[in-house]
């Protein structure tokens, strides 16, 4: 008797462990658009477009190479709408009584599988540079899981950028020289895009109807859906923006969405692109001296060290982990990052940016919404369903590690060993928002002052039980003990002030 292949939206690689399991004379192919995977959150109608287009072409591509695919449509009248669901379906079809799948992302749809009444076999993602078992091993007996560790082994295991046993250059991480502030004029003009053809045009006007209400604009529709439209964009940006992408990592303009940055994660996430031939495509630049070490060192750390190391860290935590909430934060998530509609340009622009693009770049996700997510105390449950829903990248194994770790401190410390809290004058360096902003970056209090500066110190006192005794924050706190009390007392009324604002849903 033939066996089901459950290949999920996110599973888009020929190189598939449940594929290699398969036998394309007597199994077949599952793929199914489905309701309880396109809501479990509000997607932004770009991720959803781009993942059923790139599903559909998938499909095609393995019928063109002999298999057998049974591929639903989200529309279609006997779509169950959930992955259990259609696997019955089918399996009551065929006659089929096992189904052989390659394990999902999120632990959610890792339980509904083995939940599903005819047996599922997992097959371990080895898609993936670290496997469960050895990011373990790596994470045994260790008191902190810091990723610069981790990423050594990664660089050892692979080889990338190394002489012999020692790192290329003499040195692990070039980040020292990977803080540059935006500049004048951005040479690249952004990712690859790609015109809609007619598969793509199907989805995005199934999208338009079924999705309407969702927060993001669809159209216009530029993302690659297949893998050589996927290998292109890598290859444009290899050749056009590498070079400079270390320099200008954290910067970030009003006016250029993108700057250098690859944009390369939905494909990679979505199977598309694997993470070898990334690196090795930017170690080819380096070693023919088209890229420098700083950039090509910088972006292979965010691939096989933030990355693999975020995968890690979700997977050994376990299912609890998006519930974690260690700094006791519990305000709603304000209604403008739906909108954008606040008078703090950077987060104005970051979120409009994310509603036109299912996209803004690490640091706008980081120092820009997250950040202020953190200092207005936000329940980290809801940032997380927000960044889960809003780019076309985030899939719950990397997004929560980055949110819930990375970005909110409410796993307590396990991704970060501080918070990543600054006030409004480390936007000012790293970005021209300030110029356009509403607010004031030079005023520390009162109506007209940027809140990041007042809520950053706020925070800090909020939290002093927390981090008063973190070395790494000692210094912080000897700044607030030097300002006069007047002046902190005009901070913290400040703070409080605008938190009541928010709270009453008033315009910020
Ligand atoms: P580049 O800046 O060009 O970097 C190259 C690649 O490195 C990326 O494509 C990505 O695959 C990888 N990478 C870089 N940083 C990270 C990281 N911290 N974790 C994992 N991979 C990384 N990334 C996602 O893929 N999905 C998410 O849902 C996601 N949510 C995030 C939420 C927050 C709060 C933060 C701070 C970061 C998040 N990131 C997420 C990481 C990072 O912001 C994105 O990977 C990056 O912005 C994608 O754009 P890019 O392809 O242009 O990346
Ligand atoms: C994100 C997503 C969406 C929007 N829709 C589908 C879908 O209809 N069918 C499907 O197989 N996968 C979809 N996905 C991706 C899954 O949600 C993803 O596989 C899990 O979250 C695990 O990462």
């Amino acid at each position: 008797v033939g066996r089901l292949i459950l290949i999920l939206g996110d599973q888009l690689s020929d190189d598939l462990s449940a594929l290699r399991e398969a036998d394309p004379a007597r199994d077949t192919i599952v793929m199914a658009e489905v309701m309880g995977e396109a809501a479990y959150v509000p997607h932004h109608p770009k991720k959803i477009a781009f993942l059923f287009a790139a599903m559909r072409k998938f499909a095609a591509r393995l019928e063109g190479q002999g298999w057998r695919v049974l591929y639903t449509r989200l529309d279609d009248p006997e779509n169950t709408q959930s992955i259990p669901g259609e696997l019955i379906r089918r399996a009551s079809e065929t006659g089929a009584v096992e189904v052989l799948a390659t394990e999902p992302g999120e632990f959610r749809l890792i339980a509904a599988l083995e939940d599903c009444p005819i047996p599922v076999h997992l097959f371990p993602d080895d898609r993936f540079l670290c496997s469960h078992a050895e990011f373990d091993a790596w994470a045994e007996g260790r008191k902190e899981l810091r990723m610069e560790w981790f990423y050594r082994e990664m660089r050892r295991k692979t080889g990338l950028l190394m002489q012999g046993d020692k790192p290329e250059g003499g040195k692990w991480n070039y980040d020292h020289d990977n803080r540059k502030p935006a500049p004048g004029e951005i040479t690249f003009d952004g990712p690859m895009r790609f015109a809609p053809d007619e598969t793509v045009e199907e989805v995005l006007a199934l999208v338009e109807e079924r999705f309407a209400g969702n927060f993001g604009t669809l159209r216009p529709f530029w993302f690659a859906t297949d893998r050589d439209g996927a290998v292109a964009a890598l290859g444009h940006f290899i050749a056009n923006a590498l070079p400079r992408f270390g320099d200008y990592q954290d910067a970030m303009l009003d006016e250029n969405r993108f700057l250098y940055h690859s944009v390369i994660s939905m494909y990679l996430n979505a199977g598309l692109l694997h993470w070898r031939e990334i690196c090795a495509a930017a170690e080819a630049a380096y070693r023919a001296n088209e890229a420098p070490l700083n950039a090509v060192e910088g972006f292979i750390r965010q691939i096989i060290g933030w990355r693999e190391y975020m995968r890690g860290i979700y997977f050994h935590e376990g299912p609890g982990y998006t519930s974690m909430n260690a700094l006791g934060h519990d305000r709603k998530l304000p209604d403008f990052y739906w909108t954008g509609d606040t008078d703090m340009r950077c987060l104005s622009r970051a979120i409009e940016q994310t509603r036109d693009e299912a996209y803004a770049h690490h640091i706008q996700r980081l120092m820009i919404t997250g950040n202020f997510a953190l200092l207005a105390g936000i329940d980290p449950h809801q940032v997380h369903e927000w960044y889960l829903a809003v780019y076309a990248d985030a899939f719950e194994w990397v997004e929560a590690p980055n949110v819930i770790g990375m970005s909110q401190f409410a796993d307590g410390g396990i991704v970060g060993s501080k918070p990543y809290v600054s006030g409004g004058n480390y936007i000012h360096k790293m970005s021209d928002y300030c110029k356009k902003c509403a607010y004031e970056i030079g005023d520390k209090s009162g109506d007209k002052a940027c809140p990041y500066n007042y809520l950053y110190w706020a925070f800090l006192y909020r939290h002093r039980e927390n981090f008063g005794r973190n070395p790494r924050m000692a210094q912080m706190y000897r700044t607030w003990m030097r300002m006069s009390e007047d002046k902190r007392k005009a901070t913290l009324d400040s703070a409080e002030a605008f938190l009541g604002r928010l709270d009453r849903g008033a315009r910020v």
